[in-house]
């Protein structure tokens, strides 16, 4: 009797945990990638330069083995083995990007390329043949260098030219291409390149530059989607969305609650509050700091430009769903008087006078900026819907960063611990998530870390002209998660 009892409370208990790491029904993975890290060509036939290209000749003393994303995975000449890799994982959705400049040569929308318009046909059409859904971003950080020349993102005519050049890319593409994001990470395109000049297009200019090109990117964004709206959604039925690159912060004593949460909004506020929140603009907290800093520093406006009323109507209300890209988090504390901070956001968060500290229970990877801890996508996730009330998420970017090898089972762990806590976030927290991306599909040029610190679920052998793709244990994971559609893979 006891011990049928034991065994039937054990079958039980088996019965719970295969349940509890269940996805819910249609929930969708999918795996990544972004045409400068992949596609290499970068002169084929006529694309132009584009920031990037231009970065790696200029200054290649800022990528870590002075590699270059010239050739990269080849996968303009390889995409069918890109496809092929796809299908094999059974992926539900594959994200690439469009590089502009492969598309539009001048930037502008008098010129589409013959070539550029056959390869994005090629991929997607490939893709829905095999059964998988392409998800696209227009702009993944190569700017075309002419655009460049005349101010790039902090010139505020660019909210049309990218307007113009969406335009495009939704009538050719919008067809077949149901999910779209606009622009991937402005944390990073904007913070990252005008506070520390460690990306394109490198011009460190901390106090006016990165804010300029934050606004002028959300106003770029929402052009994006209303004309999507206006124009392209009544026949195509699609979603449209901005990435945010979201870094978790916690407090580092219980005395760093309120410093945090206004870190909090520096980081993921800005690039949120005037889409998702209901009133639209800045975050309150961010525009007096920002006031108050810019006056300080005997500027006679705000650094941060304002948005008009017209403006602030115009960007809120501009999404289908919220696309989060995840990677990392990080402890907040008060700086001490007179102590140094280092540039936003791979270090300090300086504006709101905050100092960044790492919890050495999180593993550090091959990359100086990324320590692991699983929780933080969760928590940051129930922060937004907090912030700006339920809606869809779609886990749009995470992955984990180590050295070549295809024994990774430490990247297994990674995507194990991060994606319970997904389903977490579904079951307790009640979020709609509907689906995860990893990133990324394959090893790529990982910007200033170039080959070095690798991401893919394929290894690529970047010393074969042919590119090779082998798949890494990680892959085989994947492909297992996917087909049990449940964390329960053994
Ligand atoms: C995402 O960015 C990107 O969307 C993707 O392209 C990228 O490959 C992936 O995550 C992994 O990094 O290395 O000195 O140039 C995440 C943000 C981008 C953070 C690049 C730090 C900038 C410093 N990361 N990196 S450097």
């Amino acid at each position: 009797m006891i011990s049928s009892n034991v065994v039937l409370l054990s079958l039980l208990a088996v019965t719970v945990t295969c349940e509890d790491l269940d996805f819910p029904p249609g929930f969708q993975f999918g795996a990544a990638s972004a045409a400068y890290q992949v596609e290499g060509a970068w002169n084929v036939s006529d694309k132009s330069e584009n920031i990037w290209d231009r970065l790696v000749r200029d200054k290649p003393e800022l990528i870590a083995d002075r590699s270059t994303g010239d050739v990269a995975c080849d996968s303009y000449h390889l995409w069918r083995r890109d496809v092929e890799m796809t299908a094999d994982l059974g992926l539900h959705f594959y994200r690439i990007s469009i590089a502009w400049t492969r598309l539009l040569p001048n930037g502008f929308a008098n010129k589409i390329s013959e070539d550029g318009l056959n390869y994005y046909n090629n991929v997607i059409d490939g893709l829905l043949e095999k059964g998988i859904q392409p998800m696209v971003t227009l702009y993944h950080w190569d700017l075309p260098q002419s655009l460049q020349d005349l101010g790039g993102w902090t010139n505020p005519l660019i909210v049309n030219w990218f307007g113009n050049y969406a335009r495009i890319a939704f009538s050719l593409f919008g067809d077949r291409v149901k999910t779209w994001i606009t622009i991937n990470e402005p944390l990073i395109m904007c913070d990252v390149p005008y506070n520390t000049g460690s990306m394109a297009p490198a011009i460190v200019n901390p106090d006016v530059g990165a804010h300029l090109c934050a606004k002028n990117v959300l106003m770029a964004h929402a052009k994006a989607w209303r004309i999507y709206d206006k124009e392209f959604r009544p026949k195509y039925h699609g979603e449209l969305s901005l990435a945010n690159h979201l870094i978790w912060y916690e407090p580092f004593t219980p005395e760093d609650e309120e410093i945090t949460e206004t870190a909090r909004e520096y980081m993921a506020g800005r690039y949120s509050h005037p889409i998702y929140s209901k009133e639209g603009g800045w975050p309150p907290v961010i525009e007096k700091i920002m006031a108050e800093n810019s006056k300080a520093k005997g500027y006679s406006e705000s650094n941060l430009p304002a948005f008009t009323k017209e403006e602030i109507e115009f960007v809120r209300g501009t999404f289908d769903f919220y696309a989060v890209n995840h990677y990392t988090s990080r402890l907040i504390r008060r700086a001490k008087e007179g102590e140094e901070f280092g540039a936003f956001p791979l270090s300090d968060v300086p504006d709101v006078g905050a100092k960044y500290e790492i919890n050495p229970d999180w593993k550090p990877t091959t990359s100086s900026w990324f320590f692991v801890y699983p929780e933080g996508l969760r928590n940051q996730i129930v922060w937004l819907r907090e912030q700006y009330g339920d809606m869809k998420f779609i886990v749009t970017e995470n992955g984990y960063a180590r050295l070549k090898g295809l024994d990774d089972t430490d990247r297994i762990e990674y995507y194990t611990e991060y994606l319970k806590q997904v389903l977490r976030a579904i079951k307790e927290d009640g979020v709609n998530i509907t689906g995860y991306t990893t990133w990324s599909l394959m090893d790529n040029f990982e910007w200033g870390d170039g080959y070095n610190s690798r991401f893919g679920l394929y290894e690529v052998d970047f010393t074969s002209p042919e590119r090779t793709r082998t798949p890494k244990a990680s892959a085989e994971f994947y492909k297992k998660l996917i087909q049990r559609h449940s964390l329960n893979v053994d």
